[in-house]
């Protein structure tokens, strides 16, 4: 519902605001792996839906952790790796998805641990378009159904 009503506002927005800076883009379906006590990182998933023009993402920041990085993951046999990179393309028109076993944003340096049930605010930073806040719920993830295709 919320990605509904946003995707209802942005659209005239960025009709009207066609000369001016780049409408934001809209995120959807963002969690947060809930994390036991102790833990230092956590990750955060989503999805960006482009608002119109190509854009990258090329950074994030949240108060719940001291750094936000864009990582990717590497599957290398019998084992995965994740890597730090400095941003993610959005094609124009297009989504990116960031999911588990993939691209994510990793929290490091938590200064609490993630509580299921909790909102984590995110601050995304989009070359073009500037900045998109979300709140992220926390999800333990082992009580989730597995996801639909
Ligand atoms: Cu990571």
């Amino acid at each position: 519902m919320v990605s509904l009503f946003r995707a209802l506002v942005v659209l005239p927005l960025a009709i009207g605001a066609a000369a001016a800076a780049a409408a934001p883009h809209i995120v959807t379906d963002a969690w947060i792996r809930a994390t036991p006590p102790g833990a230092v990182t956590a990750a955060a998933y989503l999805t960006i839906v482009s608002a119109g023009a190509a854009d990258r993402l090329v950074g994030a920041t949240t108060p719940a952790a001291d750094t936000v990085e864009i990582h990717t993951t590497a599957s290398a046999v019998g084992s995965q790796r994740m890597m730090r990179v400095a941003e993610l393309a959005l094609p124009a028109g297009g989504r990116v998805r960031l999911e588990p076993g993939g691209q994510h944003l990793m929290l490091i340096d938590l200064k609490a641990p993630m509580v299921p049930g909790t909102k984590v605010a995110l601050s995304l930073r989009f070359a073009e378009a500037g900045t998109v806040e979300v709140d992220v719920p926390v999800v333990d993830a082992r009580a989730q159904p597995a996801a639909p295709h």
